[in-house]
């Protein structure tokens, strides 16, 4: 098996959009992470479009869940999502408020931190139907809706296989 495997952790990111061209943020988006050295693409949910949870006074959101592996360390993976926010131009005004493109770590591996920096897993990610309903599906295979969580689109980005990826990067 090579090496670059066993370095490899699982982690789950949370994309959401409510600005703009919504879907064309999350492809954007989910391109730019594929093309991040260390990172695979290894599942993409479905789009689900949903009621603003927090904020509420803003437009309604797209959201979706990734699976991917990566050889990053947890900070080098929220500084490579990060520059994928502001590569697409991601301002940052209001906290919680509208926003072209949000990707956040919902969980790396096992790994639990509490640091406000980077939370793991993501602090409110349990209370969160934007969040749990797209990830219950890559976990269990089923699709599902919810109050305020409504399902959009189904089979809308194949990502490449990580397998060519991870022997291309022998
Ligand atoms: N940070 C700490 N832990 C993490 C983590 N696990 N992943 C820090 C990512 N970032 C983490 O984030 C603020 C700071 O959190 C970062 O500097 C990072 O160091 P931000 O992306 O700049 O700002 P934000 O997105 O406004 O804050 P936050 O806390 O990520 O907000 P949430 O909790 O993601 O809420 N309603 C619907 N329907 N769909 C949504 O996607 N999103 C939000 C944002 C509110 N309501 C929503 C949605
Ligand atoms: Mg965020």
């Amino acid at each position: 098996m090579p090496a670059r495997i066993l370095d490899q952790k699982r982690s789950y990111l949370s994309l959401g959009s409510n600005l703009g061209d919504r879907l064309n943020w999350l492809r954007q988006a989910l391109q730019l992470l594929a093309a991040t050295d260390g990172i695979c693409l290894e599942q993409v949910s479905s789009v689900y479009e949903t009621e603003p949870v927090g904020l509420t006074e803003q437009p309604t959101f797209l959201n979706i869940v990734v699976s991917i592996r990566t050889t990053l360390e947890p900070e080098a993976l929220l500084a490579a999502c990060q520059a994928v926010e502001t590569s697409l131009g991601r301002e940052r005004k209001i906290r919680w408020g509208p926003r072209n493109i949000d990707i956040d770590i919902l969980t790396y591996a096992g790994c639990r931190r509490g640091d406000a920096r980077l939370t793991l897993p993501h602090p409110r990610m349990r209370e969160r139907d934007f969040v749990m309903v797209p990830l219950r599906e890559l976990v269990t295979g089923q699709v599902a809706e919810k109050p305020g969580v409504r399902l959009l689109l189904r089979g809308w980005f194949l990502p490449k296989s990580c397998q060519r990826r991870e022997n291309s990067l022998e």
